[in-house]
């Protein structure tokens, strides 16, 4: 299966990051995943190329016109049935979409499709929201300069997810909040060489080459991890069943405080 995503953007260069470094890269190159991106200025009906306005009611900041980001979308959909596909869902990103996690990153790759689309200056006009916009997606509350970063990082999210992108099938799995939403946990940490780094020697148990000693060790310091910066991720876990006995009897001795996250 390849995937294949639209994106719509005032900024198409920034998206050259995803098919130019590192594991996206590669993905792309193997034809995992395709890009294309549209620039809503190229659908502007005026001779000015406009592609915002002032906001009705007044107040600082611009809009972004329905009309051009109607079109941009259209054609991508468009696109998309001609390469035969079905036309993507359009995912708006934005602080007042559901917050991302893993599980709409893993649900998301059922999709082969997806119209993403990036709003710069104060928003777009909520009737373009309101006639095609499937779903608003956020980041997080805090606010960026426009979609562009929180879509690159979506689109990430999913490719490092997609088969055979990862050289080691086990460390997509494996990673810190892999599957927080079904039980996962904090990531345990990580060494290389040297054995003594700034005066801090690896733990003995990592050079002992006791393989069942060591996933010990490193579940424990998941747990420990997680129970002390994230404790609603531990609760989460216990309450899908992930715990086993032996974890409640490790974490039992744990009855030392839990240290705040600096
Ligand atoms: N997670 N931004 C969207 C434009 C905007 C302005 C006002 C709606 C209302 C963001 C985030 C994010 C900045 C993208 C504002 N949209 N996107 N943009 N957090 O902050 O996804």
């Amino acid at each position: 299966m390849t995937y294949r995503y639209d994106v719509i953007t005032l900024f198409p260069e920034m998206f050259g990051v995803l098919t130019t470094c590192g594991v996206t890269r590669r993905a792309h190159e193997r034809g995992i995943w395709q890009l294309q991106t549209w620039n809503p200025r190229q659908f502007a009906s005026d001779r000015y190329k406009t592609i915002d306005d002032r906001p009705y009611g007044g107040g600082p900041g611009m809009v972004m016109l329905a009309q051009p980001l109607a079109q941009a979308i259209d054609a991508a959909q468009h696109d998309q049935r001609v390469a035969g596909l079905p036309a993507g869902r359009v995912i708006y990103l934005s602080p007042q979409g559901r917050r991302l996690d893993h599980a709409r990153v893993v649900s998301l790759l059922a999709e082969p499709s997806l119209v993403l689309l990036c709003g710069r200056y104060e928003g777009v006009d909520e009737r373009l929201l309101n006639t095609v916009v499937d779903e608003e997606i956020s980041l997080g509350d805090f606010v960026l300069s426009g979609g562009e970063i929180a879509a690159m990082a979506l689109l990430d999210a999913l490719i490092r997810q997609m088969p055979d992108v990862l050289n080691d099938a086990a460390s997509a799995a494996q990673d810190s909040f892999a599957d927080v939403t079904t039980g996962g946990l904090l990531d345990c940490p990580h060494y290389t060489r040297p054995e003594v780094y700034a005066g801090q020697a690896v733990p003995p148990v990592l050079l002992s080459g006791n393989h069942a000693d060591i996933a010990r060790w490193r579940r424990q310091q998941a747990l420990l991890s997680t129970l002390s910066k994230r404790p609603d991720i531990l609760a989460r876990a216990r309450e899908a069943g992930q715990l086993t006995q032996a974890d409640e009897r490790f974490l039992a001795l744990q009855s030392s405080a839990i240290k705040p996250n600096p």
